[in-house]
């Protein structure tokens, strides 16, 4: 090959290189810009999903005010506007939709009854350990939970636990010795595992308003059972059956309930009732690829106030 064809060929595999160089570049800056794009488009789309969610928020606390004119009880029936007979409210939104649902925040065990700083509440105390016999958990444990909650260093009962035991664990942490900010704090208490946690969760709960009594109409069968004294009798369902055929409305309606009267059966009626003043709101949100889940703790006051005390995402 003589020099002039050896030029052209360095010259032509340069060419070539160049275009290859310009390609790959043009090929990753459309990359990026598609990737930017895409990453533009899905932090518009949250964000506008996080402004629905916040707005559905508006849409609950209206109906919650709508319901308590002339509200004479709290339950899951066609009389209550806000459970919408169990179906989610849905909303078509422009590439996507929204839907929210409102369940009771009252109709479990509050854990942060069974103690108020100072004292034990030993009616609390009993319908929780009641509660344990029904679901076959040790009843010991309720004294661990106490222990985790109140603000002593003593323990309660043969299965309490305080800073002694959890500095002792691996790795070692302190209980809270102050009332639970989630219910998620139960599965830290000494004793309860994974297991006791799951059968506990439909059951308890974690709110930190005294006025938060537990409603009649929306408790499980077996928080309905735990008001009976004495041995689980297994009337939680027979109660069930009766209140679907007609929610209750005073103590009364229990005592007098078909599957209850003439048996004898005696109720502790503490700090229960049969409305309720904490919803739960449960929203999900769709926009193009972008989804938000939130949950709303909804207070509704004297006087029709309604407020969000708490909100978190839910994964
Ligand atoms: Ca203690
Ligand atoms: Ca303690």
């Amino acid at each position: 090959m003589n020099t002039r064809n050896k030029q052209s060929g360095v010259a032509l595999i340069t060419a070539v290189l160049i275009i290859a160089l310009a390609v790959t570049a043009a090929v990753t800056i459309a990359a990026n810009y598609q990737l930017n794009f895409h990453r533009t488009e899905n932090a518009f789309n949250s964000g506008q999903a996080w402004a629905y969610a916040k707005g559905a928020e508006e849409w609950a606390m209206a109906i919650l005010a709508r319901d308590q004119e002339d509200n004479t009880h709290d339950a899951y029936d066609s009389d209550n506007a806000w459970w919408n007979n169990g179906e989610p409210l849905l909303f078509p939104l422009p590439n996507g939709f929204i839907e929210g649902q409102l369940v009771d925040a009252q109709g479990k065990i509050n854990l942060n009854t069974l103690h108020d700083g100072t004292n034990v509440d030993i009616k609390s105390k009993e319908r929780l350990e009641r509660l344990f016999d029904i679901l076959g958990i040790d009843r010991g444990l309720v004294g661990a939970i106490i222990d985790w909650i109140d603000p002593d260093q003593q323990f309660t009962g043969s299965l309490g636990a305080e800073a002694d035991i959890y500095i002792g664990l691996e790795p070692p942490y302190l209980p809270a010795d102050q009332p639970m900010q989630d219910i998620s704090e139960l599965r830290l208490v000494h004793g309860i595992d994974e297991e006791i946690y799951t059968k506990l969760l439909p059951h308890v709960t974690v709110l930190d308003s005294t006025s938060a009594i537990l409603n009649l109409n929306t408790a499980s069968a077996e928080v309905l059972e735990s008001i009976a004294i004495g041995p689980p009798l297994g009337i939680g369902e027979e109660l069930v059956t009766d209140r679907e055929k007609e929610p209750f409305k005073q103590n009364l309606d229990i005592e007098n309930a078909p599957s209850i009267k003439g048996r004898g059966i005696q109720f502790d009626f503490h700090d229960t009732g049969y409305g309720t003043n904490h919803f739960i709101l449960n929203t999900k949100c769709v926009i193009g690829k972008s989804q938000v889940r939130m949950l709303s703790l909804i207070h509704r006051g004297a006087g029709n106030n309604l407020t969000v005390i708490k909100r978190s995402q839910k994964i």
